[in-house]
């Protein structure tokens, strides 16, 4: 097993690796409907313990070897769209999908389940809706959702709004830059356990989670690449790429048996929807709401608005003079105003290793030799994890569980998205 330190030298490592593959992180990645199609089969979780997890997801039939992942697959829609997923299944019992804040959801070729239609062993099942409402959703199985839910049948479902993609709503104060998901769920490994050995029946009761993820993955993996092929079940990074005074759109999904605090550092953010529906009233009240944490309940959805200027920091971030330019994004507040600290010789320091030898954002100076080297662009690290600190471990160790990081990096770093 991994100790804490080897654990730490394991993200900066991969702290580098994004900085050269940045683009493996960028926005959102998922499916573009309206036309789905899903199988639901078996997979396996992996943590960096090297717990390996069965699970039952939801795979792309449209890519052929896809396979089961955790989270399903993300389907991306636009308001109006008529969507249509057929589930193929390929699991010992039934299973169906629920598409929570959708309306008039018709299905053809199930069998009657207690929730909804759901597809045979074997069969198959194709659901159809019209997405009326833009907004961050989740899917997830109708059938025994206690255990299918647990298993990992469930996954987010996007519904851009018809005034543009770079929207969260029909409302202009939704715009925003950049957009990252962040799906948390939790994990009993012996539920998981007792379904990989057949045991009859699963004990719900006493059902006690262990590892908790975010994006399917537990931290430290939340910051390796998307599609990283050691974690084929396992796609999805969670790790946020943000440039100073860009407005960047966090669609927070409770997935998991548990609610689970979300807590960003480095600012507060504003959630402006809450289950696909936009937080202001029909007269234009609004009723967003700031936060630095936001419980995420089972099923529920949150759409948050999240900025970093350095605005309330002091001091300039970037060291200017007075007369020096305005970075873009930068708040001009403190533009000009000194660091308030006298940073004694490298000599007398222990730099961590991601002081890139320059307290400023971007800035790079003189190190010992053999230290720094993992934050190259000089970008400013803030952790955001569930703010239940047990969740911050995998298999009770730390640190691990629903654990990532927003960098923040110098203007000029990312393309526009
Ligand atoms: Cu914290």
């Amino acid at each position: 097993m991994k100790r804490p330190k080897e654990k730490i030298t394991f993200i900066l490592a991969m702290i580098v690796m994004l900085l050269l593959v940045g683009s493996a992180t960028a926005a959102i990645q998922g499916i573009a409907g309206p036309v789905f199609n899903l199988t639901a089969t078996v997979g396996r979780v992996t943590i960096d313990d090297g717990t390996v997890i069965t699970m039952w997801g939801f795979a792309n039939a449209n890519v052929v070897g896809s396979v089961a992942t955790y989270p399903g697959p993300t389907l991306i829609v636009t308001q109006g769209q008529v969507v249509t997923v057929t589930l193929t299944n390929q699991l010992p019992r039934p299973v169906s999908i629920v598409f929570p804040g959708q309306q008039n959801v018709t299905s053809t070729g199930g069998v009657p389940g207690l929730l909804t239609q759901e597809a045979a062993p074997g069969a198959t099942i194709t659901y159809t809706f019209t997405a009326v409402n833009p907004g961050t959703f989740i899917y997830y199985s109708g059938s025994e959702p206690e255990l299918q839910f647990e298993m990992g049948l469930f996954g987010a479902l996007i519904v851009r709004p018809t005034m543009g993609p770079k929207f969260a709503y029909n409302d202009a104060s939704t715009a925003f830059d950049r957009e990252y998901l962040f799906l948390v769920s939790d994990i009993d490994p012996l539920i998981h356990k007792a379904i990989a050995l057949s045991i009859k029946p699963v004990d719900h009761t006493s059902a006690w989670p262990v590892c908790w993820f975010i994006n399917g993955r537990a931290g430290l993996d939340t910051i390796v690449p998307n599609n990283d092929p050691i974690m084929p079940n396992q796609p999805l990074a969670a790790l946020a790429l943000m440039q100073p005074g860009e407005k960047v759109l966090l669609r927070m999904i409770g997935g998991g048996r548990d609610a689970h605090p979300f807590h960003v550092h480095g600012n507060h953010h504003r959630v402006i929807g809450r289950d696909g529906r936009l937080l202001k009233t029909l007269l234009g009240q609004d009723l967003s709401e700031g936060a630095f944490t936001t419980t995420l309940a089972s099923g529920q959805t949150h759409d948050a608005l999240f900025t970093w200027d350095g605005a309330g920091v002091g001091w300039d971030i970037y060291g200017h003079a007075p007369g020096d330019a305005l970075q873009p994004g930068e708040d001009p507040t403190y533009h000009g105003t000194p660091f308030p600290v006298v940073l004694p010789d490298i000599k007398d320091m222990l730099p961590g290793p991601l002081y890139p030898g320059s307290p400023f954002l971007g800035g790079a100076g003189q190190l010992p030799p053999g230290e720094g080297g993992f934050n190259p662009w000089g970008a400013f690290p803030f952790m955001w994890h569930s703010h239940n600190e047990k969740e911050l471990t995998s298999n009770d160790i730390f640190p691990g569980g629903m654990l990532t990081w927003v960098l923040i990096v110098p203007p000029g770093t990312l393309a526009a998205e």
